[in-house]
């Protein structure tokens, strides 16, 4: 409970096959030579690394012949969304706090459904922070690139041309409401009115600069808090400056600064509704001497609690 030190269950995902840049499958190996597993073991969580993932064979993804072909990688997409789906759904239930390290966006299909499966089973109400430039909100029919990194959060909202991706598993879908993007800054046209019909919670990067992160994301947290709630946080690199995480492929201008980023990690934990965590996207071939993945290093540590000095905080609350 809360005060006491939490566990923390580790999977890396090497998945790049969402994205058109290469490079994305060293993800989860930087996160651990910047010494991710170590730093929170240091800071007196329990930690299990449960290591990497290994690729799947791909399967028949059930898609439309059309939505099949305006994708890439379907076939091996699907066959990675199940396998990441019944490893996350298991490491939800065995207990303490999922940190999934990617891997490219597209891994977010399976973690979120098996969050939002095992918040049913608990009877908690599933809330998704997706910290990111954009709305991952493409759907195969809608998608400029046909990358399917960019269509997680539709998915994940219950988009019916994507469903059979997740096979024969009880897809639960995230109410939109209960999703908040957050630092918005590129969004394609069509993804504009779905985002906007389905009544997706919006943040965009506008509203930090004239109303501060601390604001918005207090309004955030006090809507979730005091229920039976889970918030599961996706932190996709790109929603970062470039200046401060150039590992990333689809780098935007505009984004969170050091600090912004810093103040959110401290933010949520101090609101002790995190849940589960992804970090996504991070490139290491495209880093500098390591930069952005020291720099995500740094924010989990700060969502985990570290502090510049002691405050009572509160704990991570185990889900
Ligand atoms: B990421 C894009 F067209 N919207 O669909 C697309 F701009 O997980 C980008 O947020 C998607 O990095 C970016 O390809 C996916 C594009
Ligand atoms: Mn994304
Ligand atoms: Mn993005
Ligand atoms: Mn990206």
């Amino acid at each position: 409970g809360l005060g006491d030190w939490a566990d923390v269950s580790l999977l890396g995902i090497p998945l790049e096959l969402g994205a058109s840049e290469a490079g994305s499958i060293m993800g989860p190996a930087a996160l651990r030579t910047a010494g991710l597993p170590a730093l929170l073991g240091e800071m007196g969580y329990r930690v299990t690394d449960h290591g990497d993932l290994a690729q799947p064979a791909a399967v028949e993804p059930g898609l439309k012949d059309a939505d099949a072909k305006a994708c890439r990688n379907p076939g091996l997409i699907a066959a990675w969304t199940r396998l990441i789906h019944d490893r996350a759904y298991e490491m939800a239930k065995g207990g303490g706090v999922p940190v999934f390290m990617g891997g490219d966006h597209s891994l977010s299909m399976g973690t979120v459904s098996a969050m939002a499966r095992h918040c049913r089973d608990t009877n908690r109400e599933l809330f998704v922070l997706w910290l990111d430039a954009h709305a991952d909100f493409n759907t195969p029919a809608t998608t400029p690139s046909g990358n399917m990194h960019g269509m997680s959060m539709a998915f994940a909202c219950g988009e019916p041309s994507l469903m059979p991706l997740l096979g024969d598993r009880p897809f639960v879908p995230v109410p939109p409401e209960n999703v908040h993007i957050f630092g918005l800054r590129s969004i394609d046209k069509e993804e504009r009115g779905a985002v906007r019909d389905k009544g997706i919670q919006v943040v965009d990067m506008r509203m930090i600069d004239q109303a501060s992160v601390s604001i918005l994301l207090q309004g955030i947290l006090e809507k979730i808090e005091g229920r039976r709630a889970h918030l599961h946080v996706s932190l996709d690199v790109d929603f970062l400056d470039p200046s401060i995480a150039p590992a990333v492929g689809t780098t935007v201008p505009g984004g969170a600064t050091y600090r912004e980023a810093h103040l959110i990690m401290e933010m949520l934990h101090d609101s002790g509704l995190v849940g589960s965590l992804d970090i996504v996207e991070l490139n290491p071939f495209l880093d500098e001497r390591g930069r952005s993945a020291r720099l995500l290093t740094e924010l989990v540590t700060s969502l985990f609690g570290r502090t510049i000095i002691d405050r009572p905080a509160r704990r991570i609350r185990v889900a």
